[in-house]
């Protein structure tokens, strides 16, 4: 489809149009779509920016991938589709291990997903043998490798379903997650909670890596006074002044 540049969506058209044709390679599962969708009205109601919150929370997601021993990202359809790019080049920044890990599991859509990811230059990407299982899921949304999700001790899940982001906390993970919506348990649940659009958040965190990385003070002190539940919050009350409306009830 021909996208004019002068429409005031521009980037959100392209950025679907994109997304649909990842649908159509197998990359992105369909209900993807539905998954987005859900994602840009949250941002819409954040005001399509990064909030002091969330780039609060984008300093301790960097703080705590520099900290870790063994730091893994996790990447599903929307993830790459969205952001491919900027994941891989903030694991090699940190650096931290690759694993794709999906919702909607088939070895055929694991393989492009994967392909998908080294033809944009990933290397050592995890994710095509998984012969280990997180305890508390009962399908083979499981399965992880054991040498990435299934050692980890930090594990950053942008756009993560609930049950697994639940599993990974109660297998004694330190759980990041980058999730627009603030009410969802996958951004209840986790440690660190950056309510952005990923393609914010991530070169944000980027960002935040390289200027943390000599700084082991600053990342102890970020880990230390962050704070899930009352970012969760001020998260929520930004969404409330955007939409005019009295965080504590009623209209402004
Ligand atoms: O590729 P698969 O098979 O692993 O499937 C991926 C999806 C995303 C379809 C699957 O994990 C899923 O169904 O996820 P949920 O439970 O719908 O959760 C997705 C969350 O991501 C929702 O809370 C959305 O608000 C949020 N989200 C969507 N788009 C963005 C986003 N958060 C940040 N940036 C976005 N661009």
């Amino acid at each position: 489809m021909e996208i004019s540049r002068d429409h005031p969506r521009y980037r959100s058209l392209v950025v679907r149009e994109r997304m649909s044709e990842l649908v159509r390679q197998g990359v992105v599962a369909p209900t993807g779509l539905i998954a987005h969708g859900r994602g840009e009205a949250f941002d819409y109601m954040l005001g399509e920016r990064t909030t002091d919150a969330a780039a609060l929370a984008e300093l301790a997601v960097a703080a705590w991938l520099l900290e870790a021993r063994r730091p893994v990202i996790t990447i599903n359809g929307n993830a790459a589709g969205l952001c491919a790019e900027g994941l891989l080049s903030l694991a090699r920044a940190v650096p931290a291990k690759v694993e794709v890990n999906l919702f909607h599991r088939s070895p055929e859509r694991v393989e492009k997903v994967v392909s998908y990811l080294e033809s944009l230059g990933g290397r050592d990407i995890l994710g095509r043998v998984q012969s280990s299982r997180l305890e508390g899921i009962a399908s083979d949304r499981a399965m992880c490798c054991t040498e990435g999700i299934y050692e980890a001790d930090v594990v950053l899940i942008p756009l993560e379903d609930g049950d697994r982001a639940g599993a990974l906390v109660k297998a004694g993970k330190t759980v990041l997650a980058i999730d627009l919506n603030p009410l969802s348990r996958t951004a209840v649940e986790s440690h660190v909670t950056v309510v952005d659009e990923l393609t914010r958040a991530v070169p944000n965190i980027e960002k935040a890596v390289r200027e943390l990385r000599d700084d082991p003070e600053g990342r102890k002190k970020l880990i230390q006074e962050f704070d899930n539940a009352r970012n969760l919050r001020l998260s929520r009350e930004a969404m409330c002044r955007t939409l005019g409306l009295d965080p504590d009830g009623g209209r402004a």
